[in-house]
């Protein structure tokens, strides 16, 4: 039984949450002309926010904006004179953490411990990191001079809201090219302080624009004429239809999409680390992970070992409050992912799986899923196949490291692998064989700006993060 602790909450007070917000276009807040929607926390269903919605008009004018201050100021200033603006956008970032770790666990869900101590770092790290490239660009790889694009339209998903913007920012701004972002509906809140932190370290107006709406205003951001990159991370639907919509036009394009990964444990590795390792890969961020370890594969002689100790585990998890610090797991984002959740292990019940989930007791109020297994999976089943995007995970077993390799990319996914264990040679081994974008050995979930990020088939093309993260933003 896991220990009782007293809740340890962390106030709320150092947030202050604007009645309503408007969009971000020229360094201004302006009122959209679509009809605004409200944005919820998921733990408690209230009602934080009524946010504008942006319509074609308003994004039309975005992206005119974004054009004029990308012609007149942002591509014709020095990468060092760039830089300076990253470097205290970093440092504003680092000042004002505990107020945007707030914010995204409220508008989010997720656990503050979490939204401290990885998301914000790692946002702060990233716009640290490019900053650095500004002024040395012509050691990217892309020649002596390289150029950037122009006006850049990005996407983003609500599972990382702070971080997947940090993503799609810093290289673009880093490179010389201006924005307009779209945050995802249920989390808008975060892209908007970031808005104002924008305003702070004096960035001129127009090179970053947050215009906010669901699914229609992402989609007429991406279809503006005068867009030259479209830069989008969310779910693979969405994205082949960007592809579609974007093919034959003038537009590059970069998607970050769904993942099945597989989380590969062989019967020489560190059990209790590899159950670390596995509960991190499926639990972390209640599983609303595009590389959660969402298919774990164990060796058939050590399943039952792995199991007893996996599900001991997973009962000490706590779920509840995600301002609470004690908390490791939070609120689902939404009520629609919920259903989508629930409706799928449902399936996974119906095709024969045995499912085993945390006794615990759920809040009446929000959105919540227990931590959840299934055993007795086959290759064929839906829950072995599709992206539940939720804390759920399903459990199949292999005999050989063949047979693991045949088995994990078996997907029509390819974005991140674990391998679990002692032997350096197996690790390379599969490493080298796995088609997954990222493979960790002997840990998971490790960020780093430094380090490039992306898909192999269906999950997506063009990398984040690192060098290469560059070549996505330049001629
Ligand atoms: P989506 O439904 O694809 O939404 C992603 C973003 O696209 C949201 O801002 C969404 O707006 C917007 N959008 C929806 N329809 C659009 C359209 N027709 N044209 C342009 N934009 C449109 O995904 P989601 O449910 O938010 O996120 C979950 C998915 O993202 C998962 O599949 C996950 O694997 C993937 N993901 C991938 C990665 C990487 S790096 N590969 C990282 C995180 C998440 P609204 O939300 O406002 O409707």
């Amino acid at each position: 039984m896991p220990f009782e602790y007293a809740p340890a909450l962390e106030s709320r007070a150092i947030v202050d949450i604007k009645p309503s917000y408007g969009l971000f276009v020229d360094g201004q807040f302006v009122e959209g002309h679509g009809t605004p929607f409200k944005t919820i926390s998921p733990a408690t269903e209230e009602v934080l926010a009524e946010v504008a919605e942006a319509d074609e008009a308003d994004i039309d004018a975005a992206v005119k904006v974004a054009r004029r201050a990308y012609d007149r100021v942002w591509s014709r200033m020095p990468g060092r004179e760039r830089a300076k603006y990253l470097y205290r956008i970093a440092r504003i970032i680092q000042e004002r953490s505990r107020e945007l770790a707030v914010l995204e666990s409220l508008d989010n869900g997720k656990p503050i411990k979490e939204s401290r101590d990885v998301d914000v770092p790692t946002v702060a790290a990233h716009f640290f990191y490019y900053a650095g490239w500004a002024d040395k660009l012509e050691y990217a790889g892309r020649g002596d001079d390289p150029q950037p694009l122009g006006v850049a339209a990005q996407v983003i998903p609500w599972n990382f809201p702070l971080l997947m913007l940090a993503w799609k920012v810093a290289p673009a701004l880093a490179c010389g090219n201006t924005v307009v972002l779209k945050p995802a509906e249920t989390t808008p809140l975060t892209a908007l302080l970031f808005a104002e932190i924008c305003q702070q370290a004096d960035l001129p107006p127009g090179v970053v624009n947050i215009v906010t709406g669901a699914g229609a205003t992402g989609q007429a951001l991406v279809g503006h004429p005068g867009v030259d990159k479209v830069a989008f991370t969310g779910s693979t639907e969405v994205g082949k239809a960007i592809a579609r919509s974007v093919a034959g036009t003038h537009k590059r394009v970069t998607l970050e999409l769904g993942g099945k990964a597989a989380n590969i444990v062989f019967d020489d590795a560190p059990i209790d680390q590899a159950v670390e390792g596995i509960v991190d890969g499926i639990f972390f961020n209640q599983g609303h992970v595009c590389c959660a370890g969402s298919r774990l594969l164990v060796q058939e002689s050590i399943v039952d070992d792995l199991l007893e100790r996996l599900k001991s585990r997973m009962s000490t998890l706590r779920m509840g409050d995600p301002l609470d610090k004690n908390t490791d797991i939070g609120a689902i984002n939404s009520g629609e992912q919920l259903k989508r959740i629930r409706e799928l292990s449902e399936v996974g019940d119906a095709e024969g799986a045995e499912r085993w989930e945390v006794a615990c007791d759920l809040p009446t109020k929000g959105f919540w899923f227990p931590p959840t297994l299934f055993t007795g999976v086959s290759q064929a089943h839906r829950i072995a196949r599709e992206e539940i995007f939720g804390p759920v995970l399903s459990v199949l077993t292999f005999r050989t490291p063949a047979e693991a390799l045949e088995k994990a990319n078996n997907t029509p996914y390819g974005l991140s692998a674990g391998v679990w264990t002692d032997k350096g040679s197996l690790i390379l081994k599969m490493a080298s064989s796995l088609r997954a974008g990222v493979v960790w050995a002997n840990t998971f979930n490790k960020f780093d700006p430094t380090s490039p990020f992306g898909g192999y088939k269906e999950s997506g093309y063009g990398r984040e993060g690192g060098r290469h993260g560059l070549e996505a933003y330049l001629k």
